[in-house]
């Protein structure tokens, strides 16, 4: 495996590359060209702009997160094979430039959704949480207004405030679109893709729905093993694969880790490990990735990803925000870095285990 980091580039991240090079663990960089919208172009000299800058910096570049789906894309409108023709001449010049691994998510309107962007725990630091009462009791136009009033100056990607302006228009798209046809619309996005990706070689790892259930009566697709075993068959082909992230499928308890990466191997192409503490099955904060300080058993899922043979990006996911740090919620410096360095001790006894065997 490689560890890597999330950056969200010069322009908006308030973390520098520099500072990343020296939390030693990592050695990768994921990131995007963040000022797209989904369905624009990726020019061939952007990317090579992009890449450029992480190598300059001393770092490998380790593939995208993310390059986002239209919402014609997603829901199946008369411009997606407009959309899909782009989405295809981006993938062709990021193969040219040689990179392999793109995550993307397939969520209807909004990324993922929490409902506290700044929960506090008792240490003082804060969280990212979620309960689904308050869900219930927002419209989702608040829900844009909360979260965007709460992001520390940041931008995060999938809440665009270009996108989240036509919050109502976007419901209106996929009020006829149930999961099957979402489901649909996904096969017929990775059918189209498949040949760019095979002739570059080009990993698609889609990202989990986050939470692992439908929110605003949107539907969601990719929650459990199940659902993601079914894609992986619909278009079977290695490029078609995954990006296992623990905190997303987590959310859903019924979910067992450990098992779901077992029973995708050779389909993970990238791993976000994150751990999460519930309160309740429908109420749960974010964690330090230490296992103990949440629900899952982090040793567990190191040790699946290594057994099935796991050799793509691991990065570690949202930290608390500690040590007074102001970035993006989730994305602080210090308790991500912290993450690596656990995920990357994992790892290492993992290995001598196994080899001791
Ligand atoms: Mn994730």
């Amino acid at each position: 495996m490689e560890m890597t980091f999330r950056w969200y580039g010069s322009k908006h991240d308030t973390i520098t590359l520099k500072q990343i090079r020296q939390i030693r663990y990592v050695t990768g960089i994921i990131t995007t060209l963040y000022d797209k919208l989904p369905g624009e172009l990726w020019t061939q000299e952007e990317i090579h702009a992009m890449k450029k800058e992480v190598e300059d910096a001393g770092l490998h570049f380790a593939g995208i997160e993310s390059v986002n789906v239209s919402d014609a894309i997603k829901a199946g409108t008369a411009d997606r094979d407009k959309d899909i023709e782009t989405y295809i001449q981006t993938l062709e010049n990021l193969g040219k430039e040689d990179i392999h691994l793109v995550c993307y998510n397939f969520m209807p309107v909004f990324d993922w959704t929490r409902t506290e962007l700044a929960r506090k725990r008792d240490d003082g630091s804060t969280v990212l949480a979620y309960t689904q009462e308050a869900v219930d009791a927002l419209d989702p136009d608040k829900m844009f207004a909360s979260i965007s009033s709460d992001m520390n100056g940041t931008v995060m990607p999938g809440w665009e405030p270009e996108r989240m302006a036509h919050v109502k228009e976007l419901f209106e798209l996929y009020k006829d679109i149930d999961e099957e046809q979402l489901f649909q619309n996904l096969v017929y996005f990775l059918k189209a893709i498949m040949p760019v990706c095979n002739k570059y070689d080009i990993k698609m790892a889609i990202h989990p729905d986050d939470p692992a259930w439908p929110v605003f009566g949107l539907p969601r697709i990719i929650t459990s093993k199940e659902k993601i075993l079914r894609l992986m068959n619909a278009v079977d082909d290695v490029h078609n694969g995954v990006t296992f992230c623990s905190g997303s499928y987590g959310t859903s308890l019924k979910n067992d880790l450990p098992d779901m990466i077992r029973s995708l191997k050779g389909r993970i192409h990238f791993a976000h490990v994150r751990n999460l503490k519930f309160n309740s099955p429908l109420d749960f904060q974010e964690a330090a990735h230490l296992s103990e300080d949440g629900t899952f058993d982090m040793y567990e899922i190191v040790k699946a990803l290594q057994d099935i043979g796991f050799e793509g990006p691991i990065r570690p996911d949202h930290g608390r925000m500690i040590w007074d740090e102001k970035a993006m919620p989730g994305y602080g410096l210090y308790d991500r870095a912290l993450g690596a360095a656990y995920i990357c001790g994992l790892w290492e006894a993992c290995r001598k285990a196994n080899n001791n065997k």
